[in-house]
């Protein structure tokens, strides 16, 4: 068949300018991806939920506009907030409602109480979460595929800030309290086990609930011990008015310790700004900003979009949903089934840290920032 030389041409110029044209649209369906985030937005430590959450909110707004390309599909990444507020039993249903929902991964929960039965109903599903701020070490344990963790456990903030106080002030002996929570309790039990090891003297134990509000009877039973210093194992929400009460019954020169959730920005304000906020000193389980490579920076785009919230653990959570997002890059794909096992293999350069995971979901290489308070502001001490 001869065709003629106009047609010749104009056959394959066309399809060129419908490829141009026309196919990249066509072949780029678009996918929506739904990374949630679990954590308290109601209750005492709304604060802290809201700035994890905001970590999330960050990473999807850069994912998005990175125009990422997902098994053939132009993927647009949302977030699916869910308030727990930190109740394991409202964890354990937000975790099926997410399953149910079929969201592709969660960023969370806030704390040990609530992700480590949470993570459970994950495993289940298959569905992978990871968590920017609940410490407990028992969350790891059963080794789930599903379960990762993206900053220092218990183990290694309890341990901190007994050899700070055995070791760098010389104290010898100190009292503890704890909430009751599956973190006060444990962050207190490692605290103890290393200040004996340490040679500290353990002078009295009490504890009190995570709704707290009124520690007189607890601290007036301390003071009569006479310790040097005050470990508490629970939240800002009940430290800062803890602190208070310590200045009104004359402990203001008592050294006080705690772990991570009440190392915030907002102790201040909850402790009235109490003279025996100097006294303090936390344990955090990442680097401080001014330690990640980047972190003014990524700060600086936090505050401008959220500004005066932040608190600890939104940049962990902003790099939690990135390496939810950088396993479905490399499996080319969103379905958890294809991109979970991806995971536990991440090497991704975060804003946190060069992020790669242990065995059973704990950071390979996690660091621990010790802070103190100086005029009314947290400060690093490492
Ligand atoms: N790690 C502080 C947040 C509270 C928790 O682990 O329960």
């Amino acid at each position: 068949m001869i065709v003629p030389s106009a047609l010749r041409f104009s056959l394959p110029w066309g399809a060129a300018v419908c490829a141009a044209l026309v196919g990249p649209a066509l072949a780029q369906e678009v996918q929506t991806v739904k990374i949630a985030h679990v954590g308290p937005l109601s209750g005492g430590i709304a604060h802290i939920g809201k700035d994890t959450e905001n970590g999330v909110r960050l990473a999807v707004d850069d994912l998005n506009a990175q125009n990422l390309v997902i098994g053939g599909k132009k993927t647009r990444f949302e977030i699916v907030a869910e308030d727990d507020a930190g109740d394991p039993r409202q964890a354990t249903a937000v975790a099926q409602k997410l399953c149910d929902q079929k969201v592709a991964g969660v960023v969370g929960h806030l704390q040990s109480g609530t992700s480590i039965p949470a993570s459970t109903v994950y495993f289940k599903c298959g569905l992978p979460h990871i968590t920017a701020a609940a410490t407990n070490p028992d969350l790891t344990k059963p080794a789930y595929p599903t379960t990762y963790r993206l900053i220092a456990n218990d183990n290694a903030l309890g341990a901190a800030l007994a050899l700070f106080a055995a070791e760098h002030l010389q104290l010898k002996s100190v009292a503890i309290i704890d909430d009751r929570t599956a973190y006060g309790q444990g962050v207190a039990q490692v605290f103890k086990a290393t200040a004996l090891q340490k040679g500290l003297k353990v002078v009295g134990e009490e504890f009190t609930n995570d709704k707290a509000t009124d520690f007189m009877a607890i601290l007036t039973s301390l003071r009569s011990k006479k310790p040097e210093a005050i470990f508490y194992g629970g939240l800002d929400a009940q430290a800062g008015p803890m602190l208070r009460q310590m200045e009104q019954l004359g402990l203001g020169q008592v050294k006080f310790f705690g772990g991570d959730a009440l190392c915030t920005e907002k102790l201040p304000e909850l402790s009235a700004r109490s003279p025996a906020l100097k006294n303090v000193t936390c344990a955090t389980g990442g680097a401080s900003i001014a330690k990640m490579a980047g972190g003014a920076e990524w700060k600086r785009r936090y505050d401008a979009k959220f500004p005066g919230q932040f608190q600890i653990y939104s940049p962990y959570a902003y790099d939690a949903a990135m390496v939810l997002a950088d396993a479905m890059r490399r499996a080319n794909s969103v379905d958890p089934k294809v991109f979970v096992p991806l995971i536990a293999k991440t090497q991704y350069k975060g804003v946190t840290a060069q992020i790669a995971f242990a065995a059973k979901g704990e950071l390979a290489a996690p660091a621990v920032t010790l802070y103190s308070y100086k005029d009314g502001s947290r400060v690093p001490l490492n």
